[in-house]
C-alpha cells in the first residue's frame, strides 16, 4: 500500500537556517510496502520561497502538479548522490500520515496546492504579533494541505529538531474561498486572492480569537472583505 510522508529535510537547502527552522515536506511513497521503490521516485510537494524582482517574495508550492520526484526538485541527482544530499527518509524524521486512501489524500492535497498557488501568497518567514503581516511560509502550506484530510500538523510530535514557525496560519487558495478556522491550534487565515468569506465557528475558536488584534491576521491580499459572518454556523 502506498502511504504519504511529512519529513523535515536539511535546512542547509534554505536560507531559513538563521531561524533554526524545520522546513517540510510531504511525500508519496507510491511502494506496495513503505520503502520498496527508492526515494528517487517518490512524488513530493513543499512550500518554496520564490523571489520577486520589485516586489515581496512569493509563497507557492512546489510539485503541485502531485508527480514531482524527490529527484527532480534535488537536481535530478539519484541513488547514493540523492541520499547524501538529503539523507534517507529515517534522518528525515518521516513519518507517515494516517490517511484511508493514500492515494485520494494526495490528489486531493495536489489540488489544493494548486489552488494556493493560484492565491499569489506573499511569503513571510516570520512575524510577531506586533506586526499587520502573518507569518506565512513553507510550514503555513504543509499544514493548509494536511488539514484538506482531516490531518493537524499542528497536533503531530516535533518535526525534527527546530522549532516551526507557521504551522498555525491557514491559507486559502485563489478562489473565493469560504473558510472556517480549521482547529484551535490556528491563528491565522490567510486568504488569497478571490473574494473569500470568513466564517466564525460553534466552538467560537475563531469569533473569540477575532477581538484580539495580537493573535489573529486576516490578509485578503489587500482585497476588502466582501462578507465577514461572525454566525456561530457557517451558512
Ligand atoms: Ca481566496
Amino acid at each position: 500500500m502506498s502511504t504519504i510522508r511529512v519529513e523535515a529535510v536539511p535546512i542547509s537547502r534554505f536560507f531559513l537556517g538563521f531561524f533554526g527552522l524545520d522546513h517540510l515536506q510531504l511525500t508519496f511513497d507510491p511502494s506496495p510496502y513503505p520503502g520498496a521503490i527508492p526515494q528517487d521516485t517518490w512524488y513530493t510537494m513543499e512550500g518554496v520561497f520564490v523571489p520577486r524582482t520589485g516586489g515581496l517574495p512569493k509563497l507557492a508550492v512546489q510539485g503541485a502538479n502531485g508527480i514531482t520526484t524527490l529527484a527532480q526538485v534535488n537536481g535530478n541527482l539519484r541513488g547514493d548522490p540523492l541520499v547524501q544530499a538529503i539523507g534517507p527518509p529515517g534522518s528525515r524524521y518521516s513519518t507517515i500520515l494516517p490517511v484511508d486512501i493514500p492515494e485520494l489524500a494526495w490528489a486531493t492535497m495536489s489540488a489544493y496546492a494548486r489552488g494556493i498557488n493560484a492565491g499569489q501568497f506573499e511569503y513571510y518567514a516570520f512575524n510577531g504579533d506586533y506586526t499587520n503581516f502573518p507569518t506565512q511560509n513553507s510550514s503555513s502550506v504543509i499544514s493548509s494541505m494536511m488539514i484538506q484530510v482531516g490531518l493537524d500538523a499542528n497536533s503531530f510530535p516535533s518535526f525534527g529538531k527546530g522549532v516551526t514557525f507557521g504551522l498555525q496560519t491557514y491559507v486559502g487558495t485563489g478562489g473565493d474561498d469560504r473558510i472556517t478556522m480549521p482547529t484551535i491550534n490556528f491563528s491565522t487565515v490567510s486568504g488569497g486572492n478571490g473574494n473569500d468569506v470568513l466564517f466564525g465557528t460553534d466552538a467560537g475558536v475563531f469569533r473569540s480569537k477575532n477581538y484580539s488584534a495580537a493573535t489573529v491576521t486576516i490578509n485578503l491580499s489587500g482585497r476588502p472583505v466582501s462578507t465577514f459572518i461572525m454566525a456561530a454556523t457557517p451558512a
